[in-house]
């Protein structure tokens, strides 16, 4: 049995883009595992201290931090169903992972920090405001300053490259990964989960190719994704 030590908000909301993608690496291993509820401020004390962020696993005596890092354990120690089946889906989602954490969480963050704020343990609401002010060097309202509209065109455009690469994507080859699913499909469905989670605001439109593959993700594995707590208006 697998620990995962998974980010959540108020009402045990699973919010977290980058605990998502594990979620999804150990659901497409297919390992038993066992989730625990964590605060933003329950993180230093984690595994006897030492652990910056969450996603954690321990599994036995191991102990990995790091999405990326757990990928690449996971892949070692449970080789079959690889997340990456060649060294260039490794490779390319290393890119994808960069390109979202550069160009897709800002974005996103300018929309839905403050519905992010709202739905955080309210222990966890203190916190998360001095950190995130001091990082960016601005209050949380100025971060999310402007029309709402103008926020979501610039996330939906920032997804640009997303959707590109999805629009080849048809019955016989559903998802980035080909026939089926893989590491860059988890990649991409989580960076969606916490918008999904945090927030009724639409971010796709209802033609959006995003949203046709991203609900075949939420269908995966019975429906784990799709089970978890939803806040925004759609699928
Ligand atoms: N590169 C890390 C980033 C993890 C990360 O930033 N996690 C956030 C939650 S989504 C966190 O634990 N932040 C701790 C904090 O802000 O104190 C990974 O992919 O695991």
């Amino acid at each position: 049995m697998i620990l995962l030590y998974d980010l959540a908000g108020a009402g045990d909301r699973r919010f977290s883009s980058n605990c998502w993608r594990t979620r999804f690496a150990l659901a497409h291993k297919g390992l038993a595992i066992e989730t625990r509820a964590t605060r933003f401020i329950d993180i230093p004390a984690l595994e006897g201290g030492g652990y910056p962020t969450v996603p954690i696993i321990r599994d036995g005596d191991d102990v990995i931090v790091d999405s990326w890092r757990i990928a690449t354990f996971l892949e070692a120690r449970y080789p079959a169903p690889s997340l990456f089946d060649h060294p260039g889906v490794e490779a390319f989602a290393r890119q994808l992972q960069s390109w979202l954490v550069t160009a897709v969480s800002p974005a996103l963050l300018k929309v839905f920090v403050l519905d992010l704020h709202a739905r955080l343990d309210p222990a966890d609401q203190t916190y998360f405001r001095q950190s995130r002010e001091r990082r960016f060097e601005m209050t949380l309202e100025q971060l999310a300053d402007g029309p709402r509209e103008t926020r979501i065109a610039a996330a939906r455009t920032a997804l640009g490259p997303l959707r590109e690469a999805l629009a080849d994507t048809s019955a016989q080859r559903p998802f980035l990964g080909g026939v089926r699913p893989l590491y860059p499909d988890y990649l991409a469905a989580a960076a969606l989960m916490w918008p999904r989670a945090v927030s009724p605001g639409p971010l796709l439109s209802v033609d959006d190719p995003i949203l046709r593959w991203f609900e075949r993700m939420l269908d995966l594995f019975d429906g784990l994704a799709r089970r978890a707590h939803k806040e925004w208006d759609g699928p």
